[in-house]
């Protein structure tokens, strides 16, 4: 008797379960069709996802880059939808006894969603905060449609009336509940599908000009091919890539526009794709660093950028740098998912190839890259300098506004700091006794490498080869052949750049401006 009871329990307690997660499900579903409609950023899960983000202390979301690397986002989309899962579960089963306090917990998520989608910074209107609120009322009404199925027309359950409960109904409705929620779903996939289908159109329509100032071609002495070290140019599928977009902006660059305003800018300039298609084109090899970029780290790569001069539009829009009496000494990039990114007009303005990119590597960028335009200043780390998806430059000052990373506690200002790294052997390899070639890559951006050095264990320091320089913008490749005899052995590089400073051995970590201290490998020679 009492086994029949418990059964029956354990089998409702399982049903009622199964209906929080349906509620969820349907919350969700009926969440991204709607913000497929109103604004697809502006779904729970991305709002919910975007603000954590923005929430986790550095140091934490340092360790994640490290940790998860690309896979970051999926990380942590995979985790907010498992603590949802847990609470939609505990939910299910409140509805079994208070139908109406689950149907409530329901729209209390409904809320915090949409609290996180008005939040965001690139949320302009109250219509962000609709999917949230919509698709949490539909998952209660499923909630407390499925409970009811689960209790009958009764408010609470009595337990030694296990039959009281209204199979078909609660069978009835939950397929229902799953049919519509995967509609919704689908008919949401396929709208956003479709407005960016007019980006990916846009995108494919651009033909990149020939740049009037082309980069000077890649010498063979400067890319010479050492198994296992890296091409100079990096791949634009192999580029890494860093930022906080859960999903990728896509930008249709026709009805595209960028501002150039604020302090000390005498004409504001709205331009248009085209018009920078029409403007004077640089093309330029620039190697991009990121602060994130851990000693020996791979988030350092080489592009073949062509762009226009940012500093020729600063000049056209009357701004002047400081050191000639200009009254802003920072550039703030806002790029459209609302990061910012702040950069010294100084530094832009000095006579380096700071530009707005259009294309990488002979395409135009990627969607993950920036499409239609990003920045580019060689010698800043890329929090700093090299915002994607830009549709705003406002002039101002340090002391009036702190960008994203600055508010979190990252440096103001970030040159790249001098590296290098051992990119064979690998760590922990086992090489034969005999030649073994040790190489890798080292960079100090605008100031140039001029030495690479290698140790082995606690031997003398030797010169590596060092490849050509192709600019000072560029990183170098290395190498040195290395007479490895048995044994485990620890080797290490160290870099001196043209101001003649040898890269410090003082570690430090990547907060608040960039990794320092020297790549060490261990191998075991057999
Ligand atoms: N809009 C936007 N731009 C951004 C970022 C971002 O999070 N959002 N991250 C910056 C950082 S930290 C780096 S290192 C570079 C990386 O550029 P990549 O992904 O093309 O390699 O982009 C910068 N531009
Ligand atoms: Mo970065």
């Amino acid at each position: 008797m009492g086994v029949t009871i418990n059964r029956a329990t354990l089998i409702r307690g399982t049903l009622a379960g199964t209906g929080g997660l349906l509620a969820a499900i349907s919350s969700l579903a009926v969440a991204e069709l709607v913000a497929a409609l109103v604004r697809p950023e502006s779904s729970p899960v991305l709002a919910v996802g975007g603000a954590s983000i923005d929430l986790t202390p550095a140091p934490v979301k340092d360790w994640a880059i490290r940790n998860f690397g690309t896979h970051d986002k999926l990380v942590l989309q995979t985790g907010i939808l498992t603590v949802l899962a847990l609470f939609a579960v505990a939910l299910g089963l409140l509805a079994l006894r208070r139908r109406r306090a689950g149907a409530l917990g329901v729209l209390a998520f409904g809320v915090i969603g949409a609290a996180a989608a008005l939040g965001r910074p690139d949320s302009a209107s109250w219509t962000d905060a609709l999917p949230s609120i919509i698709g949490s009322l539909a998952g209660a009404a499923v909630l407390y449609v499925l409970a009811r199925g689960l209790t009958g027309p009764r408010d609470a359950v009595t337990p030694d009336e296990p039959d009281g409960w209204d199979r078909r109904g609660f069978l009835l409705a939950a397929s229902a509940a799953a049919v519509a929620s995967a509609g919704a779903a689908v008919l949401g996939r396929g709208l956003v599908a479709s407005r960016s289908g007019d980006a990916v159109a846009s995108r494919a329509a651009v033909t990149l000009p020939t740049p009037g100032s082309p980069a000077p071609a890649i010498d063979s002495r400067a890319a010479p091919r050492v198994p296992g070290m890296p091409p100079f140019t990096t791949p634009n599928k192999d580029f890494y890539r860093v930022d906080t977009a859960l999903v990728v902006p896509r930008v249709d660059a026709t009805a595209w526009r960028l501002r150039i305003h604020g302090r000390g800018v005498t004409s504001p300039l709205s331009l248009t794709f085209q018009d920078l298609l029409d403007s004077e084109l640089i093309e330029r090899d620039i190697t991009l660093t990121c602060v994130s970029n851990e000693v020996g780290g791979r988030y350092v790569g080489t592009a073949r950028w062509i762009g226009v001069r940012l500093a020729e539009l600063l000049r056209q829009a009357g701004v002047r740098p400081p050191s000639r009496g200009g009254q802003a000494d920072q550039l703030v990039a806002r790029s459209v998912d609302g990061m910012t990114l702040g950069a010294p007009v100084e530094d832009v303005m000095d006579g380096r190839d700071a530009m707005l990119a259009i294309g990488m590597n002979g395409d135009p960028l990627p969607f993950e890259h920036g499409f239609p335009v990003r920045m580019v200043v060689p010698g800043l780390y890329g929090y700093v300098s090299a915002c994607k998806w830009i549709e705003d430059v406002e002039l101002t000052t340090f002391d009036a506004y702190d960008p994203y990373w600055v508010k979190r506690k990252w440096a103001r200002e970030a040159p790249i700091k001098t590296q290098s790294r051992i990119d064979t052997p690998k760590p922990f390899a086992r090489p034969k006794v005999g030649t073994v070639m040790i190489a890798g890559v080292a960079w100090a951006q605008h100031r140039g490498i001029d030495l690479v050095e290698v140790r082995v264990d606690d031997g003398p320091w030797q010169r590596a080869h060092l490849a050509a320089e192709h600019t000072t913008d560029t990183w170098r490749l290395w190498s040195l052949p290395w007479r490895a005899t048995p044994g485990t052995h620890t080797l290490t590089v160290r870099a001196t750049d043209r101001t003649g400073e040898i890269q410090t051995e003082r570690r430090a970590r990547t907060i608040p401006d960039g990794a320092s201290g020297w790549h060490s490998v261990v191998v075991t020679v057999t």
